[in-house]
C-alpha cells in the first residue's frame, strides 16, 4: 500500500485556538498541521492535511482515500456523534483509519459518548490534545508497513 495519509478535520475545527481553550487547548489548526507535517516527514509518509465544515465533503475525501489506498486520520468533530453517512462511507474502504478527538469525549456531555465512526475505525485516540494526531500517524505508519 502507498504511504499516503489524509488527515481530515471536520466542522468548527478551523476555530481551534481562537475559542474554548479550556476544552481544546491553545494550539491552532495550523499548529496541528505543522506538527503533523514534521511527524509525517520523520515517518516517510506523504501527508494531505484538510478541514471542512461540510459533511458531504468529508465523505468525498473518505472515498478518495479508498481509491488512493491512503491511510486516514480523522477528527470528524460533531459529525462523529450524528453521521451514519460517514459511518457508511468508511465501512468497506479497506484503508486504515484512526479516529482522533482532542478532548476526552467520554468525560463530557453524554451526547458525545457515542461515535458512529468508532465501530468502523482501526483505532480511536481521545483526550490527548494535538499529540493524539501524532500518535495516530505512528499507528498509520505501522499499519501501512505491515
Ligand atoms: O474533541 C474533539 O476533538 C471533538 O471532535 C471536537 C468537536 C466536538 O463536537 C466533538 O465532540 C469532540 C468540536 C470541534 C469544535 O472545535 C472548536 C474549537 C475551538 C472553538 C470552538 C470549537
Amino acid at each position: 500500500m502507498a504511504r499516503d495519509v489524509l488527515v481530515l478535520n471536520g466542522p468548527n475545527l478551523n476555530l481551534l485556538g481562537t475559542r474554548e481553550p479550556g476544552v481544546y487547548g491553545a494550539a491552532t489548526l495550523a499548529d496541528v498541521e505543522a506538527s503533523c507535517r514534521q511527524k509525517a516527514d520523520a515517518l516517510g509518509l506523504s501527508l494531505d492535511f484538510r478541514q471542512t465544515n461540510h459533511e458531504g465533503v468529508l465523505i468525498d475525501w473518505i472515498h478518495e482515500a479508498g481509491r488512493r489506498g491512503a491511510g486516514v486520520v480523522i477528527n470528524p468533530g460533531a459529525y462523529t456523534h450524528t453521521s451514519i453517512a460517514l459511518h457508511d462511507a468508511i465501512k468497506g474502504t479497506g484503508v486504515p483509519l484512526i479516529e482522533v478527538h482532542l478532548s476526552n469525549v467520554h468525560a463530557r456531555e453524554t451526547f458525545r459518548h457515542h461515535s458512529y465512526v468508532s465501530p468502523v475505525a482501526s483505532g480511536v485516540i481521545v483526550g490527548l490534545g494535538p499529540q493524539g494526531y501524532l500518535l495516530a500517524l505512528d499507528a498509520i505508519a505501522a499499519i501501512l508497513s505491515k
